[in-house]
């Protein structure tokens, strides 16, 4: 049964947003910009989060209710259903690629178990308050897989299409969850006489690394890149479980957090797809150090690189940089950042705060 840990009281039958997976790194920046914002009614539904561990205080003051449960407890989701009028999903909760790999079943059953459970969800609150539920599932590079380096190098910015054969159980799942999302948003129960027509609106990105200044990720494989950056300005040694040539795309978290809430806010015509790339910047492990290094001076020398080969494999498989141009054209997608402005207008400012390290000399 799931620990109930509700703020507001007597919240029956409200309009309401659920995150799943709210405390995440991605739900930890998401809750923020969801919190308070006025829907197309002019009003502010309720930020309802749920995740395995109990919500850290700041971010619990951010929703109107919060649970302790798991995606694939389906009398947890029964009870909220019953409970909110819920009108939009953002399901981030997910085993990432590394810990997927070491429990590929579990990571099954979470991560396609869990997104048809709260797909249902979406459907069934579609039927019982007679309009379509908006749904956002954030994918990732890992859906792609380039057989070797060399077709890697080859195929340089992938499209959506290109390349769609995942090496990882976490790739194959966000994959799993695209195509369920399509189904249940235009063919759900199609040869049912009760059947509702579309009764999800299915919206997805296909992130690639995301770093944030305020978080360090884990059981992640791009999470080389937000670890080198925190080690470096917390002054710590760091040894990288990649080669200085490996090259994937990554972006900031407030750039992923924006980049939601635009593809979420854009008129449903304008979207001829349901799952859109986005990236920033594409550097090489050894271009990240060399740019900590102008920043944090002399942390190179703390930066060993130690390839894993196991989670090296992984990271080869991903393509060096994805084909953003149906997100620019479709919902104005652009990012904020390259890699320079993102060191020196949000990596370096943000962490140097967070650690108390604004004595960390910039040698530009
Ligand atoms: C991971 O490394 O598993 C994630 C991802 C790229 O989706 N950060």
């Amino acid at each position: 049964m799931a620990e109930v840990t509700t703020k507001a009281s007597g919240a029956r039958r409200d309009r309401a947003i659920l995150v799943t997976g709210a405390g995440g790194e991605l739900g930890h920046g998401l809750l923020r910009s969801l919190s308070g914002q006025v829907d197309e009614h002019g009003e502010a539904p309720c930020v309802v989060a749920i995740d395995i561990r109990e919500l850290p205080a700041e971010q619990k003051s951010l929703c109107d209710d919060s649970f302790s449960g798991d995606v694939c407890d389906e009398g947890l989701l029964s009870r909220l259903l019953a409970s909110y009028e819920i009108c939009e999903i953002y399901h981030l909760a997910a085993l990432l690629s590394t810990r997927a790999e070491f429990a590929p079943e579990t990571a099954h059953s979470v991560n396609v178990g869990g997104t048809i459970n709260l797909l249902k969800l979406a459907a069934e609150a579609a039927t019982s308050h007679g309009r379509c539920v908006k749904f956002f599932f954030p994918s990732s590079i890992a859906a792609y897989g380039l057989a070797d380096l060399e077709t890697k190098s080859a195929a340089g910015a992938v499209t959506e299409h290109q390349h769609c054969t995942p090496h990882t159980m976490y790739g194959c799942n966000k994959l799993s969850g695209e195509n369920l999302g399509r189904y249940y948003a235009g063919h759900y129960r199609k040869l049912a006489k009760d059947r509702i027509r579309n009764p999800i609106d299915f919206r997805s990105i296909r992130f690639p690394g995301i770093i944030s200044a305020e978080t360090v990720p884990s059981g992640g494989t791009s999470d080389y890149g937000p670890e080198m950056i925190h080690a470096a300005v917390k002054g710590e040694p760091y040894a990288c479980f990649v080669r200085p040539d490996t090259r994937i795309p990554f972006m900031t978290m407030p750039e992923a957090v924006d980049s939601i809430s635009r593809l979420m806010a854009a008129p449903a015509e304008a979207l001829g797809t349901s799952v859109y790339n986005v990236r920033s910047f594409s550097p090489s492990a050894e271009e990240f150090m060399q740019l900590l290094q102008l920043h944090v001076p002399g942390s190179g020398e703390h930066i060993e690189f130690d390839p894993d080969h196991a989670r090296q494999s992984i990271v080869d498989s991903w393509p060096e940089d994805v084909d953003d141009s149906a997100a620019r054209n479709d919902w104005g997608w652009e990012p904020a950042h390259d890699l320079h402005s993102a060191f020196e207008e949000y990596f370096m400012p943000v962490i140097k705060t967070m650690y108390g390290k604004h004595d960390v000399q910039e040698n530009r």
